[in-house]
This record gives structure tokens, C-alpha cells and sequence, in this order.
């Protein structure tokens, strides 16, 4: 006999909600649901290495070190190769970018091309495995610009407002998967005993009234006078707001996701702590970019201090950026405290 009780009517798959989303764009060919589908699977393998790092000799360092000059975690690696190797046959993709390598990297000859283009941190904050800590995939998807043959540069470096798609995936306590494609913001959580992600986040929008503020106050005596103004404002002096708890994980993804869903701002500012990224530490392309898309569509704001993270016009693959993401009063305060005490921050390459 069948029912309509909600039991057998609200099982909703990503596959479901990116083919329904999908309605949405008429001109499209289903070829950007079944990219969102890719980085799911993606995002199911991850997870079940991730869940098992500590059982599965994939914990700690490998032996190199990326073009962040960061030592890759071994786990990185898996999750890197696990993305880059479920996308480059698919005929979807002109290009790929990832934040643990240096180039491009365009779909060779033996494989065909596709209009789009994935920008991906294949698992940041993996400095954090090691003390299961919840760690994240995030990606970014664009239309190439370039006319045809293998993707190129200029394919990357397109300003935020041409996005098409983005979101995360966060494994954490459970493993969820964020994602907008313009329309709204949405998550799944992934049910293991089925290995489906399944709706459970329809139509996220950000708190109006925040309940924390994350940074890290370890840098504060490196940060610019307008920022240290803005901190202390959040923290309730000089007739500032009041009632916000600092939250720092030290995850991007993690702390993104806590305030995405309690309300509050994140923000890694310029500073002066390592000469070699005077504009922070976070990259445009595959952290700010994503993220400020996910924000802007949840009702919050996202910007470099002055400057709408999604205007940034992107001088290069590894480019950095200062960060401020969450309810958009808080980011537009920040602007205000850095315009009154600081001089114009420059959204350039460092
Ligand atoms: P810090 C992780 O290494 C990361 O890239 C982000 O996930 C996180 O927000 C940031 O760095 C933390 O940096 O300097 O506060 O340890």
C-alpha cells in the first residue's frame, strides 16, 4: 500500500535536488548536476578514509610539500588524487585547479573536453587530522571562457560573481555536503548505512542574530589598528556589540559551517606575522570564493576588508586574501573600523 507520510515522502537525494535544482536553468544539459554528483561520490570516498584515518595507516605527513609550502598531509593526497582522478574523464571539465598543485591542470588530449571549469581545496585544514578535528573539501565550479581545446589559466582566474556552483564537504561528527548553485543554500548529510547523502539542510540562511565571532587572537598584535578596533567592538567594548562567543577551530570549513548555521562572522585578516603572505593566509580562488558564494546566497557577506570577496578579480592561481564571512552587518562593520583607522586594503596578489 503506498503512503505519503513524510517516512516515504522526504527521503530527498543530492541526486533528486541537483536534477530539481537543475529546473532552474533551462539552457541547462545536466552536465553541471552530474559534476555535483562526481564531487559527492568524491566526497563519500573521502569520508570513508577520513572516518578510518586512524585505523588506516593514512594519519600524518607525506614526504612533500605543496605550493603553499605547506608539508601534504597523507590524507590530503588521497583526497586530492581521489577528486582529480573521478573528474578528468568525465567530458564535463575544460580544466581543473587545486590548491595542493602549482598548475592548471588541463584534461589531456586522450580525454575529452567539457564546458566547465573545478577549483578545489581537496581537504582543507588538514593540519587538523591528526587531532580529529573536522576537516573539508571545497570546491568551486565555472563556465570556461576560452572557446575550446584544453582550459587554460585565464579559465581560472575568473572574478567570484561568475561562479556557477559551490560548496563544501565537512567531515566532521557526521559528513555533510553544502552547496548552491545560485538558488539558495542546501545541505545533505550522509547516511552510511545507505551512502546517499540525503536532504536534511533545505534552504540554509544565516541567523540574523549572530552568536559568535571567529578568529584567531593569537595574531592580534599582528593585525592592522582598524581591525584591532573591530575586534574589540566584538567583543563588547567601546559600545560594542554584545553576547558573541569566540569560536575557533582552526578549520576554515568547520568554523564557515558553525556560523553558517548559528549566525557570526569568521575572519583571517592581513597581518603582519609572515612577511611572504601580508594578505593573510586563506586563497581566493579555492577558499574565499566558494565560501563568499555559499554566504551571499545564505543572506551573509563575505569581503577582503573593503571589498566584496566575489568582485576580486583574480591575479593569479594561489592569490591570498584577507577574510571576513558571515552576517553581513558584522562583515560591512569590519569595512567601517578598517576605513576609518587603515589605509585601503589592496585586493592584490601577494
Ligand atoms: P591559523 C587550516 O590550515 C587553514 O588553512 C584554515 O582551514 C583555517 O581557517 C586556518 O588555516 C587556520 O590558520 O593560522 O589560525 O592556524
Amino acid at each position: 500500500m503506498i503512503s505519503n507520510t513524510p517516512d516515504h515522502t522526504n527521503i530527498i537525494t543530492i541526486e533528486r535536488h541537483i536534477f530539481e535544482t537543475q529546473l532552474y536553468h533551462p539552457e541547462a544539459t545536466g552536465v553541471l548536476t552530474n559534476i555535483l554528483y562526481d564531487i559527492a561520490l568524491a566526497g563519500k570516498v573521502i569520508a570513508s578514509k577520513t572516518t578510518r584515518a586512524g585505523l588506516a595507516e593514512i594519519l600524518g605527513r607525506t614526504e612533500q610539500v605543496n605550493v603553499q609550502d605547506e608539508v601534504v598531509m597523507k590524507l590530503d593526497d588521497l583526497a586530492n588524487n581521489t577528486i582529480y582522478h573521478l573528474n578528468i574523464h568525465s567530458g564535463r571539465l575544460a580544466a581543473m585547479a587545486s590548491e595542493e598543485d602549482p598548475e592548471v591542470m588541463p584534461i589531456p588530449d586522450r580525454y575529452p573536453t567539457g564546458k566547465y571549469i573545478l577549483l578545489y581545496d581537496p581537504l582543507d585544514g588538514s593540519s587538523n587530522i591528526d587531532f580529529n578535528i573536522p576537516i573539508g573539501t571545497i570546491f568551486a565550479v565555472y563556465r570556461r571562457v576560452t572557446p575550446e581545446g584544453p582550459g587554460q589559466l585565464v579559465d581560472c582566474l575568473q572574478p567570484g560573481r561568475n561562479m556557477v556552483a559551490a560548496g563544501y564537504i565537512i567531515y566532521g561528527s557526521s559528513t555533510m555536503l553544502v552547496y548552491t548553485t545560485g538558488h539558495g543554500v542546501h545541505g545533505f548529510t550522509l547516511d552510511p548505512s545507505v551512502g546517499e547523502f540525503l536532504l536534511s539542510h533545505p534552504n540554509i540562511t544565516i541567523p540574523t542574530s549572530p552568536k559568535y565571532f571567529s578568529v584567531n587572537l593569537g595574531y592580534e598584535m599582528y593585525w592592522s589598528k582598524g581591525v584591532q578596533k573591530y575586534t574589540s567592538y566584538l567583543q563588547g567594548e567601546e559600545g560594542g556589540i554584545h553576547g558573541l562567543s569566540l569560536r575557533y577551530v582552526g578549520s576554515l570549513v568547520a568554523d564557515f559551517h558553525r556560523n553558517l548555521l548559528a549566525g557570526g562572522v569568521f575572519y583571517y585578516p592581513a597581518d603582519r606575522k609572515d612577511p611572504q603572505k601580508p594578505h593573510g593566509k586563506l586563497r581566493l580562488l579555492y577558499e574565499a570564493n566558494p565560501l563568499a558564494f555559499l554566504a551571499e546566497q545564505a543572506g551573509g557577506g563575505a569581503s577582503d576588508g573593503v571589498t566584496p570577496i566575489l568582485d576580486i578579480k583574480p591575479q593569479s592561481l594561489h592569490q591570498r586574501t584577507p577574510l571576513f564571512i558571515g552576517n553581513k552587518d558584522l562583515v560591512d562593520k569590519a569595512a567601517d573600523y578598517i576605513n576609518q583607522y587603515d589605509r585601503q586594503l589592496e585586493a592584490v596578489p601577494a
